[in-house]
């Protein structure tokens, strides 16, 4: 028994993982599409041709070098001309289908303060727009009917409220001022809830600020109300601090929240940095652009191929992938993104076993790619093929199961248990027999029936 534990009246109030049926769904997912839209899609990273040098959705905060005059004054306004006459909230969520996404993250509200609800808290809304229409519920609505849950993302940085604040409050004004932000931030987030009642979790941004840091009450109240009032709500770690400013991980270390939230262009590199911990990662196809940027010229962008061995990679280690979409200012998903969906989806179509509700499989990674488990069956996505047509799989005598039967697209392959004297103390090994004339275009998937090992 641990006693040198901090008593904490805002930490995690819970050890370990939740292990209700919403969970467990949200561990079955693999795969997710994230969606970041706003008006920051007119000006697509460019102002008067200039490029903006950091990610689109951020383009409101440039400064100096080389930003036009009154930058912040146009962007404030740039409401007025948002009329994205081509969205079609069923095409994307189609698309999303095809792809094998299973959950969609949506941006409600970006750091602008902009909101694609008609939020009745602010005049800062799709509503004011030649648009009109509610976007989130026409998204909400499509995705749903397709069988994805939607994730509501909403940051709290915003803009736009008179009483949003960075630096923690200093004078009695700014106090009242945050205070006055405060409440509008809860009832925004009581809003979309009561607005979207199929709403599966909240995916928290913008929460970094040492304003909403020094907020342990509140934000530990908020979060227990938004869980009461919606049962089996999904929240991640970057919602609030400690009574300490500590985010993510409390004093003691424990997670803030139902996964590990922090994963955000990057992959952990082995599974004991993430053992035992659900957790999400984010990822942007271009290096750093979540918002639409007219130009992807200037920079690496992921392939399909590249995004199939992230989505292993992060499956395999009990993470979900999520991949983001930036469509432009009149509601269309770029081709790039579009031929993305469409291969992802080929792949994803084919090897599902080892990606929807599977877990890390408890084995050492292989050089030949990514094993994954559900019950007794594992599976080996194969990415590097081996040119002897042997696949040496080592099973540690640990393990509690032993291969059985293997198969590849449902055939039947030879197996062999073989002894070549190496650390056989530790491992037994089985060399997997591919045909000669087995020579897949793509990554592919083995499944290993095991048995009880006895
Ligand atoms: C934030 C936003 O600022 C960005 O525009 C985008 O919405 C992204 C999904 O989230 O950016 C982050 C958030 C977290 C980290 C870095 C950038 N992080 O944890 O290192």
């Amino acid at each position: 028994v641990k006693t040198d534990t901090i008593p904490l009246k805002y930490g995690a109030h819970r050890t370990g993982n939740r292990n209700d049926a919403e969970m467990e769904r949200w561990r079955d997912y693999g795969l997710g599409q994230f969606i970041h839209w706003g008006v920051y899609a007119i000006p697509g990273g460019h102002w008067e041709g200039k490029s903006y040098n950091g990610a689109a959705e951020w383009i409101r905060s440039w400064g100096g070098n080389g930003a036009p005059a009154n930058w912040k004054e146009t962007y404030d306004n740039l409401y007025k001309q948002f009329n994205p006459t081509d969205f079609d909230a069923k095409k994307w969520a189609k698309q999303a289908k095809a792809m094998g996404a299973k959950y969609l993250i949506f941006t409600t509200k970006h750091h602008d303060g902009f909101c694609l609800w008609p939020s009745k808290y602010t005049e800062y809304t799709i509503k004011n727009t030649p648009y009109k229409k509610d976007i989130v519920k026409q998204v909400v609505d499509a995705y749903n009917a397709e069988g994805i849950d939607v994730y509501l993302y909403f940051s709290i940085i915003d803009w736009n409220h008179p009483g949003y604040r960075s630096a923690a409050p200093k004078t009695e004004k700014d106090s009242l001022a945050y205070e006055d932000f405060k409440q509008f931030t809860k009832n925004q987030l009581l809003e979309l809830l009561e607005r979207y009642p199929t709403t599966k979790g909240f995916w928290f941004d913008g929460t970094w600020d040492q304003a909403w840091i020094k907020q342990a009450g509140f934000t530990d109240a908020l979060e227990k109300e938004l869980r009461k009032i919606h049962p089996g709500l999904i929240i991640g770690s970057r919602f609030r601090a400690d009574e300490n400013g500590k985010r993510h991980f409390d004093s003691n270390n424990k997670l803030m929240g139902d996964y590990e939230q922090g994963w955000e262009r990057k992959l952990p590199a082995s599974y004991d940095v993430v053992a035992g911990r659900d957790w999400d990662c984010v990822m942007t196809i271009p290096p750093n652009q979540w918002g639409y940027n007219s130009d992807w010229k200037s920079s690496y962008v992921k392939t399909a191929s590249d995004l199939s061995q992230m989505l292993m990679q992060a499956v395999s280690m009990n993470g979900n992938l999520v991949i983001n979409f930036g469509p432009d200012g009149k509601g269309n998903i770029r081709p790039e993104e579009g031929n993305i969906a469409q291969q992802l989806g080929q792949w994803v179509s084919q090897s599902g076993e080892a990606i929807y509700g599977t877990r890390y499989a408890g084995l050492p990674k292989p050089d030949y790619g990514y094993y994954t488990k559900k019950g007794q069956q594992l599976f080996l996505t194969v990415f590097n093929q081996p040119v002897n047509k042997v696949l040496r799989l080592a099973i540690p005598r640990d393990y509690a199961d032993e291969p059985k039967q293997v198969t590849v697209a449902g055939k039947k392959l030879e197996v062999k248990r073989i002894d070549m004297g190496m650390d056989r103390d530790k491992n037994l090994y089985y060399d997997v027999i591919l045909p000669n004339d087995f020579n897949p275009k793509q990554p592919y998937v083995i499944t290993i029936d095991m048995e009880k090992a006895n």
